[in-house]
């Protein structure tokens, strides 16, 4: 499939997805919700993709819904517009499918993610940022309500005291903020972003790719579970890690003392 708003390129394992409407910040529309679902899902059943990368093009990573579009496509519906039926159609299996994928998502966040944008660097599992970026809860300032995951996320990230000031005051933080809060992992300076991003990709491209889905899944299940429960998932899954070739190999390369070479496998 050919994409209209982002650019979609494989390579060297890697899967890049770039947001690609620079001139709006890359504020999403209906047709870029679509296209993402199409590329994450492209790069989740290929083989030959180990790691995913989100961006943005231009000097924005994603300013959250295309307001414009969003209003236009409200004042020309024939029925009342259903922010509910929209979320559950587009934004929400978007997050979902992200959050279930089974290979490490990075997002570049190469500018400022506002409002939706900064939910789905949220529901990344790495965020490498550059300095001059900044995030903010546009939400309230339009008197909505943060969407997109932004309230399941952002106190598991941050604590329940900064996720609800962030939300309820819209306040833009700076990249070095937002790691200082714990909010994302990497800040670099803007020269270095595009090299460090590469190799990042290219580490997390290069690690057991089954066993980091599994590792996903197993932190994923332990937020909502007794520790009990969450010691029981982390024994079923080492059996599912244990039997591995990647497994073998490791500890192949350790008692060899060299680095390990993984398959993905
Ligand atoms: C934009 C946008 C934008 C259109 C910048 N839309 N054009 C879900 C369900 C359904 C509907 C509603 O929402 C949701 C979820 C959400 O995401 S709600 C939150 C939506 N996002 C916002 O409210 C953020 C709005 N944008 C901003 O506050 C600022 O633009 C930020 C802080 C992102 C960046 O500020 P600046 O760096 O000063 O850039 P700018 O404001 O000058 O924007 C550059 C251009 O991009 C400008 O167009 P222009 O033609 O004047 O150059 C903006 O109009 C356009 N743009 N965000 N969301």
């Amino acid at each position: 499939m050919t994409f209209d708003t982002l650019l979609y390129d494989v390579h060297d394992h890697i899967g890049m997805i770039t947001l690609n409407r620079p001139d709006r910040l890359n504020a999403m529309t209906a047709s870029m919700l679509h296209e993402l679902q199409v590329a994450f899902a492209q790069a989740r059943d290929d083989a030959g993709v180990r790691a995913v990368v989100l961006t943005g093009a231009g000097r924005g990573f994603c300013a959250g819904a295309d307001l414009a579009a969003a209003s236009e496509s409200m004042a020309s519906a024939t029925t009342p517009f259903s922010y509910s039926q929209f979320l559950q159609a587009t934004y929400n299996p978007l997050v979902l499918l992200m959050r279930s994928l089974p290979k490490p998502i990075i997002a570049g966040v190469n500018g400022v993610a506002a409002g939706a944008g900064m939910s789905l660097a949220l529901a990344c599992d790495y965020r490498l940022v550059v300095e001059s970026a900044s995030f903010t809860q546009a939400f309230v300032k339009i008197a909505l309500v943060p969407d997109s995951g932004s309230t399941w996320f952002l106190p598991r990230l941050i604590g329940t005291t900064r996720a609800l000031e962030l939300m309820l005051t819209g306040r833009r933080i700076t990249a070095q903020e937002a790691l200082d809060w714990g909010m994302v992992n990497q800040v670099v300076p803007d020269g270095q972003f595009s090299t460090t991003l590469s190799n990042l990709a290219a580490q997390f491209a290069a690690a057991p790719t089954h066993t980091v889905g599994l590792i996903k899944q197993a932190v994923e299940f332990a937020l909502d579970s007794t520790l009990e429960a969450a010691l029981a998932k982390e024994a079923e899954l080492q059996d599912i890690a244990g039997a591995s070739a990647d497994h073998q190999e490791g500890v192949v390369a350790f008692l060899q003392k060299r680095p390990a070479v993984f398959s993905g496998q």
